[in-house]
């Protein structure tokens, strides 16, 4: 249901320019390089066919724009690929320090929060309940830390989905979203438990492609 699109010098000095203007903090990301996130991340946006972005807005006050994200896929043969992450939360959002929870759901509807269903799980065994069937959804991802005045950012690379057509893809016929939940995931260690996946949902972001 998307097209590849073409990358462009617009592209990347747009990305260039809104993750700039993210600024810099300290990072425990793997796999990217030694020239620093974002440059990694335009120049990333840059090369690859295909990418999507996500505002993300408070599930308390749906109106709030409390972060964004963005996604690359890696140029690839093969039917699996690498999906870099990178989410960015803004200060004074109204979500609290620490650890949370964050799943790219199975709706490309946050309002509200709820509507974005449970975590993506296309499968042919799909089990989309939250708690039910985590840490194996397709949609699972890390835990983001979140500083004292709620601000942060996360990259992590997934195999799990594609940005690009195809069984795993995120922009299937309803799209999905990213949630970030109000406590951290455990990774339900101990099977289904309510809450363990998170629990209440803190900010919620449709994915689009991107440009
Ligand atoms: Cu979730």
């Amino acid at each position: 249901m998307r097209t590849n699109r073409h990358s462009s010098t617009t592209v990347l000095l747009a990305a260039f320019a809104l993750l700039s203007l993210a600024g810099a903090a300290a990072s425990s990301a793997q796999g990217f390089g030694a020239e620093g996130p974002e440059e990694d991340f335009a120049a990333a946006m840059a090369a690859g066919p295909a990418a999507g972005r996500a505002v993300l807005y408070s599930c308390d006050i749906p109106t709030n724009r409390v972060g964004f994200g963005y996604l690359q896929e890696r140029p690839s043969e093969e039917g699996v690929k690498a999906v870099d992450i990178y989410l960015r939360l803004y200060a004074n959002n109204g979500i609290t320090r620490g650890k949370h929870a964050v799943h790219i759901h199975e709706t490309a509807s946050c309002n509200p929060c709820g509507t974005a269903g449970g975590h993506f799980d296309p499968g042919p065994n799909s089990n989309t309940s939250p708690d039910g069937n985590h840490p194996f959804h397709a949609g699972d991802l890390t835990n983001m830390t979140l500083d004292r005045q709620g601000r942060g950012y996360h990259m992590m690379t997934t195999t799990r989905v594609t940005l690009s057509p195809g069984p795993l893809s995120v922009f299937d016929e309803d799209g999905s979203a990213f949630i970030i939940h109000t406590n951290p995931d455990t990774y339900c260690p101990e099977g289904e438990a309510a809450g363990c996946a998170g629990g209440s949902r803190a900010a919620c972001g449709v994915i689009a492609p991107y440009p």
